[in-house]
């Protein structure tokens, strides 16, 4: 059975999971109450980070990384072109866009706004990583006024990345989204696997709905 350790970025790897409709088991890692004594999840990543993945022997961390494995292990599936395809290279920068670019960025923006001391909220770090932040969206614009997906006319896990930093910066109120990124996500969140996904991430749920009120 695969057990993805920890939302956050887990949801990617959950959401994956259920477009390719395989078994899975989400096991809950509260980072806010520290991982300190958690000592199993420390045991399968001892830097107390997460999502971390085991599936038998296998165990892994880095959300992309994980995306990748599943795909490999248990494909082929739509989700990942071949790499013969003509949208192979798109899909390829916009799956490590969406985490190297985009959510380790906004996800520095979003801790400071949160858990920095007050006079540290707007330091220069995060100010730096929301420009970092800002400037790769611009490569998601561009995409989106040549086609409806990362990679072209198809939804991929490239678009489970993006969607993922989208919505993270979104929530983290340093960022409003343009029209065509907008439509974007409610294009990607209004598919079944998605929202089978929500239902699992209980804790990604309570979040969006303290924010909305
Ligand atoms: N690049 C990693 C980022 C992992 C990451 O930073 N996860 C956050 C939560 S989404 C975390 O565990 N932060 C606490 C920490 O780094 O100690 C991935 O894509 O999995």
């Amino acid at each position: 059975m695969i057990t993805v350790f920890g939302e956050g970025r887990g949801f990617r790897v959950v959401w994956l999971l259920e477009e390719m409709g395989l078994p899975y088991r989400l096991r809950d890692v509260d980072l806010r109450a520290g991982v300190e004594n958690d000592t199993e999840f420390l045991a399968i990543n001892p830097a107390g980070f997460i999502p971390a993945l085991v599936d038998g022997d296998v165990t892994m961390v880095e959300s992309i990384a994980i995306m990748e494995y599943l795909m490999a292990r248990y494909g082929p599936t739509p989700l990942a072109p071949d790499a013969r395809d003509p949208t192979f290279p798109a899909y390829q920068q916009f799956l490590h866009l969406g985490e190297a670019g985009l959510a380790a960025s906004i996800y520095f923006v979003n801790v400071s706004r949160a858990l920095a001391p007050e006079a540290e909220r707007q330091n220069w770090g995060a100010r730096k990583a929301l420009e970092v932040f800002k400037s790769r969206l611009g490569l998601v614009t561009r995409q989106l006024a040549r086609a409806p997906y990362m990679a072209g006319d198809a939804f991929t896990a490239a678009d489970i990345s993006v969607t993922y930093a989208l919505e993270l910066a979104q929530r983290g109120g340093s960022v409003t989204l343009g029209e065509a990124e907008q439509a974007y996500v409610a294009r990607t969140t209004a598919r079944d696997g998605y929202k089978r996904a929500m239902e699992t991430c209980h804790a990604t749920r309570a979040w969006v709905a303290r924010l909305a009120g």
